[in-house]
């Protein structure tokens, strides 16, 4: 589309806890694989010409057949099962002024990989990338009567973030909650709250932003706390540091408090834990002491709903994490549900949040870096707040080139350069060349991330204690990634590829070598569940990636999940 206007990062709107009316439910939709509503213009609705003649049209909204959104539409019928590209949805809806002022914000949590907004003939704006939320501010579109269309494309594309091929599934769709959300004219548009870094546990950061550039004084609470902290606020920014003794948020104890900001007619909540991360020499220390990262990488996919997790599923891996004897998560290789992050405030569990930029990217390309770039500024902001989130990744698995580093390198400076309060990090290789680990992104990160499949893809076990002996990280490192393929139920020696017995014992032979270790500081092993994956066509595979401990259904687990089970029993 020519004239595009990208809703981004800077539109976002802190919106936890606001009331929100719903657009959930049955929409009319029809699959568009040529593009036909934007480049014929369907919004327009031109049922007559100027003299008012009537006009054939190829399209009849609401008679088109519906769909429950948000969903994946690769799951909602089966002969969209490997659809990839355009579909349309519309459905009206009805608004009515409850305040003279007040701003209309439409929501939609996540829709891959465009989502061009259309309200009442005339279109919105779009935004880029499938795994971050999208605010348009409606206000000046609606009416009483109302009708909506969002176009959403799911085409792979080699430009974008992620690019054409990954190893996991390009599901369609709007997957996440569609909603309105009213505020007033001059309104909350960010809020964070931590604690200070270095303050020595003892200091409390608040920040504000309005929409708009006007003074103000904001005020906090804390009400367990018995804080009160005014903020001033001056051309629409304002933040306030104070001396504070919360009781620090742990994955063993996840002590969240209720905030509240308020400022003019607007006022919004959180509930939020506090807590320090950092990392000192070769160790990474959560509230002052070191930590080890007991942790497990999962997708955001489930068997049933795709990339549409209900709660119940998300909690279901959580508690499959606590079961391992995890305290961290890897929530690869993109930004998951934002109810992830505040389920594990509730649960206490460390996250590792990450961005897209996996294998293949443009690292070259301007335009990809800026959409790399803004889909991390979103993530960043929607979850500040979380104390689960303690590092943020910048991408997984790219060969160490000039324009590499360049791209990550930036990332990696934006992302501290937003939140001070965080670890960055990212998932890089092993130097095969040398058998060693060396990137010269480490420069750029706190933590050094490494994917190694000694024992699977290098199947020559003697490269992992060399490869282990042969460097020297001066940051401490997580093993972002190990594993090895098994279906569920299989059985047969430890040389059978695809039994659960040789993945077992891929776990054994790993996490006998890590042990011994003292840079090592975490692990991450791929992956929790079984996900779908167009590139696994083997017998045993059937287009799944079968490194899961858990069947894709999670009804069955796998021999290693126990060999992993042990090994953190016996950390703790
Ligand atoms: C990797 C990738 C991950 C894959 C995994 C595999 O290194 O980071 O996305 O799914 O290997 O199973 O090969």
């Amino acid at each position: 589309m020519e004239n595009e206007i990208y809703v981004t990062s800077k539109d976002m709107v802190y919106d936890r806890f606001r009331k929100k009316e719903s657009l959930n439910g049955a929409w009319h939709y029809a699959v568009d694989q040529y593009n036909a509503f934007l480049n014929n213009k369907w919004y327009e609705e031109q049922y007559y010409d100027d003299k008012g003649n009537s006009l054939p049209v190829d399209f009849s909204f609401d008679e088109w057949e519906t769909m429950t959104l948000p969903c994946c539409w690769n799951l909602a019928e089966p002969e969209y099962k490997l659809y990839d590209g355009s579909m349309d949805f519309t459905r009206k809806f009805l608004y009515a002024k409850q305040n003279e002022d007040e701003r209309v914000i439409l929501k939609i949590g996540a829709c891959s990989y465009y989502c061009r907004l259309f309200l009442n003939k005339k279109y919105v704006g779009t935004h880029k990338g499938g795994s971050t939320p999208a605010y348009f501010d409606i206000t000046d579109h609606l009416r009483h009567e109302n009708r909506i269309h969002i176009h959403a494309d799911s085409t792979r594309r080699g430009e974008q973030v992620p690019t054409e091929v990954t190893d996991w599934f390009n599901y369609g769709g709007i997957y996440r909650d569609i909603e309105i959300i009213r505020v007033p004219k001059v309104y909350i548009k960010d809020f964070k709250t931590a604690l200070e870094p270095g303050s020595g546990l003892a200091k409390i950061r608040a920040s504000v932003q309005l929409s708009e550039a006007v003074g103000d004084t904001a005020v906090l609470t804390i009400p367990e706390l018995d804080i009160t902290r005014e903020i001033t606020v001056s051309e629409g920014k304002g933040e306030v540091v104070f001396d504070a003794s919360p009781e620090l948020w742990s994955p063993e104890a996840p002590k969240l408090y209720d905030v509240t900001l308020k400022c003019g007619s607007d006022e919004v909540r959180d509930r939020v834990g506090f807590r320090e991360i950092r990392v000192e020499g070769m160790d990474i220390l959560l509230n002052g002491k070191p930590i080890f990262l007991r942790g497990i990488s999962c997708h955001e996919d489930d068997y049933y709903h795709g990339k549409a997790l209900t709660d119940e599923d998300r909690l279901a891996n959580i508690r499959s994490a606590k079961e391992l004897g995890c305290n961290f998560m890897r929530l690869a290789h993109y930004p998951h549900s934002e109810r992830m992050a505040q389920l594990c405030d509730e649960e206490g569990l460390l996250l590792w949040e990450e961005v897209p930029v996996y294998w293949g990217i443009w690292f070259g390309c301007d335009r990809t870096y800026d959409d790399a770039e803004n889909q991390l500024r979103e993530l960043i902001t929607r979850d500040c707040n979380r104390a689960s989130v303690i590092i943020w990744s910048v991408g997984n698995e790219n060969s160490d080139t000039d324009d590499r580093l360049k791209f990550m390198g930036s990332l990696a400076d934006t992302a501290r350069s937003l939140d001070p309060t965080r670890a960055v990090s990212a998932a890089c290789l092993v130097n095969f060349a040398k058998n060693r680990i060396e990137d010269r992104l480490e420069q750029k990160l706190d933590i050094i991330g490494l994917n190694e499949y000694c024992g699977w893809y290098a199947a020559d076990w003697s490269t992992l204690p060399s490869l282990f002996e042969n460097s020297s990280p001066e940051k401490p490192v997580i093993i972002t990634e190990f594993g090895a393929d098994a279906r569920a139920g299989l059985r047969g020696t430890i040389t059978d590829k695809a039994t659960e017995d040789c993945q077992a014992y891929v776990y054994e032979r790993q996490t006998e070598q890590i042990a011994k270790i003292s840079y090592i500081k975490g692990m991450t092993p791929w992956i929790l569940n079984d996900f779908r994956c167009p590139r696994r066509t083997s017998v045993n595979q059937k287009y799944f990636n079968t490194k899961g401990l858990l069947s894709a259904d999670r009804t069955h687990k796998k021999m290693a999940f126990y060999v992993l089970q042990s090994f953190y029993r016996g950390m703790k």
